[in-house]
């Protein structure tokens, strides 16, 4: 199989355990090259650091890409997360066009918000902008409080089928191919990831800890997309993503003083293993 070489456009939180400086060893331990763009950076993240520096990347982003062009660099991949500002969101999409391979994958994480809430300096405009790269994209991976905001719908804590699957459908008619909710749970101790693809849905529950860490989501994509290129199946890369998030949130909970990320890194040989695991069952 030949090695795969990813782009990963995200900001750089110096300081957090999100964003790239979770995207890049985690990818990296799945064997997968990982290049990045940053869409920022920060001092740290913004939930509950107070005080921090943003410098937007935006304007640095068409130079950079156009140096890869002709430098003939293209990737089987591109993933999205956190990015600095709605105008950054239209270069993004030129990126997709420029330097993705025609085989290569979109995969948005359209991360804005968690909790109920907009991250700090969102807004509807940003959700809009949001949706747009959504609609263009080969796999987004919402979560509950993201997915209500792309879709207009109350978000809620508690909830039933009906209000998933409304969720949804009105997330599929966004226009990506295939969508992956996470944090989708129905018992208070169980939660899961609920993936749709062409129509067909399926759930992977899991247990659930009463109180999760920040970052978690930035895990999860890192972990989907780095299993996703090792050639699993869409639902195969989901699940063994959210057991290496489970069990980093597990491992973060011991340390009761340790509230800004989630502790992934003593996780990483777990998610080499279910890696291996897989592609030796396949
Ligand atoms: O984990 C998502 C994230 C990424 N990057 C920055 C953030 C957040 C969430 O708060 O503030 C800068």
């Amino acid at each position: 199989m030949t090695d795969k070489r990813i782009l990963t456009i995200q900001d750089i939180s110096c300081v957090g355990q999100c964003s790239l400086t979770v995207a890049l060893p985690i990818i990296s331990a799945c064997g997968v090259e990982a290049s990045v763009l940053p869409s920022a950076v920060l001092s740290t993240h913004t939930s509950g650091f107070t005080g921090y520096t943003f410098r937007d990347l935006t304007e640095d982003i068409p130079s950079i890409v156009s140096h890869w062009e002709k430098e003939n660099i293209d990737f089987d991949a591109i993933y999205t997360g956190y990015l600095g500002s709605t105008k950054q969101i239209d270069y993004v999409i030129d990126v997709m066009n420029r330097v993705n391979k025609p085989t290569g994958l979109k995969i948005v994480d359209p991360a804005m918000a968690d909790h109920g809430e907009l991250y700090a300096g969102f807004d509807d405009t940003y959700v809009k902008a949001i949706m747009t790269l959504c609609s263009k994209a080969d796999i987004i991976i919402p979560n509950i409080t993201e997915a209500c905001f792309m879709t207009g719908m109350d978000f809620k804590t508690e909830y039933d089928r009906a209000y998933i699957d409304e969720l949804l459908s009105k997330l599929v008619a966004i226009g990506a191919g295939t969508v992956i909710l996470t944090g989708v749970g129905y018992q208070p101790e169980k939660t899961g990831v609920i993936v749709v693809e062409d129509g067909k849905e399926s759930y992977y529950e899991h247990k659930r800890f009463a109180e999760g860490c920040h970052g978690t989501g930035d895990v999860y994509a890192s972990a989907f997309v780095g299993a996703l290129m090792n050639g699993l199946s869409i639902y195969d890369a989901a699940r063994i993503a959210a057991d290496f998030t489970l069990a980093s949130i597990e491992h973060t909970k011991k340390d009761a003083d340790h509230w800004y990320g989630v502790k992934f890194e003593k996780m990483l040989p777990k998610l080499i293993d279910l890696l291996d695991e897989a592609q030796s069952s396949v």
